[in-house]
């Protein structure tokens, strides 16, 4: 069949470092218990599972600068998963990256791009991750990824892999943004990248949403990484995120979402991020993330 020969492959980032509550870190086994290999190889992929970077235990930890926390351990752990999701791309695969807290993308989007050249981005998410230690409410570097990689923030985020920006923001879509914060939004209008809020989706329909993200993502570029941050989605499908906000993606627009991607071809690395099977139920949300990524990386139904 068509993906034949198509290599995958799944690196586990159990870190919860970035944001505040316990449970995120065990996200990529509630990601892999739902089944995502086998979903993945009845697709006729070859799937290779890396296993989990190691992540500093809580017991171990120095939390260090109130603004951004943890700040020395999310760049280590985002820095060796630049090198793993580098070295996926150049050796013929496609990462597909399971988190754990959204700080990770810092060092996905690092690697994507090391290996490929200049990339789009198009990240789904209730928030913006656009904050900075300057802007940022709470700390947590979760909130921050998105605007590292655009080469705003802390000098230790955004220099992660020695070069900066990672991402031109004429180039950066945002997909479902619902909850952004004051001084956050003035970074997002000042940076020039493309938001399609939840009342675009409303007002435009996911679809025409979708064409104009791929459309933007890969203007001028050599592929898309897409980052799927799960509170995208309406907590009635994915109640297992740490910020969970009303509003999200219903079921159908999700899945939508990653089959108008999966038709566009554009999509060379992905992340599936802040699963959190403590505040789960039923790994509801864990089931969600390896739908999608059959969706995203599966034939249509007819
Ligand atoms: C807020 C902050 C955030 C995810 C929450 C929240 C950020 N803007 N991101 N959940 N995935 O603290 O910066
Ligand atoms: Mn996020
Ligand atoms: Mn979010
Ligand atoms: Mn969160």
């Amino acid at each position: 069949d068509q993906k034949n020969g198509k290599k995958l492959r799944v690196i586990g980032v159990p870190s919860d470092l970035g944001q505040g509550r316990r449970g995120v870190d065990m996200g990529p086994s509630a990601i892999r218990y739902a089944g995502l290999s086998d979903r993945l190889k009845e697709l006729g992929y070859d799937v290779q599972d890396l296993g989990n970077i190691d992540v500093p235990t809580p017991e171990s930890r120095v939390q260090g600068h109130e603004k951004l926390k943890y700040l020395d351990q999310v760049r280590a752990v985002c820095d060796e998963l630049r090198v793993l999701v580098r070295d996926s791309l150049r050796d013929g695969f496609m990462p597909i990256v399971l988190g754990g807290d959204h700080s990770l993308a810092i060092g996905s989007v690092a690697g994507a791009v090391e290996a490929r050249g200049r990339l789009g981005c198009i990240w789904f998410d209730a928030h913006g991750d656009m904050n900075t230690d300057k802007t940022t409410p709470s700390g947590n570097i979760h909130g921050m990824p998105l605007a590292a990689s655009l080469g705003l923030g802390h000098v230790d985020l955004v220099t992660l892999g020695g070069f900066s920006p990672k991402l031109h923001a004429e180039n950066v879509v945002l997909v479902g943004a619902r909850s952004i914060d004051p001084e956050e939004r003035v970074l997002i209008r000042e940076s020039g990248m493309h938001v399609f809020t939840m009342a675009d989706v409303d007002e435009m329909g996911i679809s025409a949403v979708m064409h104009k993200a791929i459309e933007l993502a890969s203007k001028g570029t050599q592929g898309v990484h897409l980052s799927v941050d799960l509170d995208a989605l309406d907590p009635m499908y994915a109640p297992g995120v740490g910020t969970a906000v009303n509003g999200g993606f219903t079921y159908r627009e999700g899945h939508l979402a990653m089959e108008v991607l999966a038709a566009s071809g554009c999509v060379t690395s992905v992340d599936f991020v802040e699963v959190n099977p403590i505040l789960d139920l039923q790994n509801r949300t864990g089931t969600m993330a390896v739908e999608l990524a059959s969706s995203l990386l599966g034939l249509t139904v007819m």
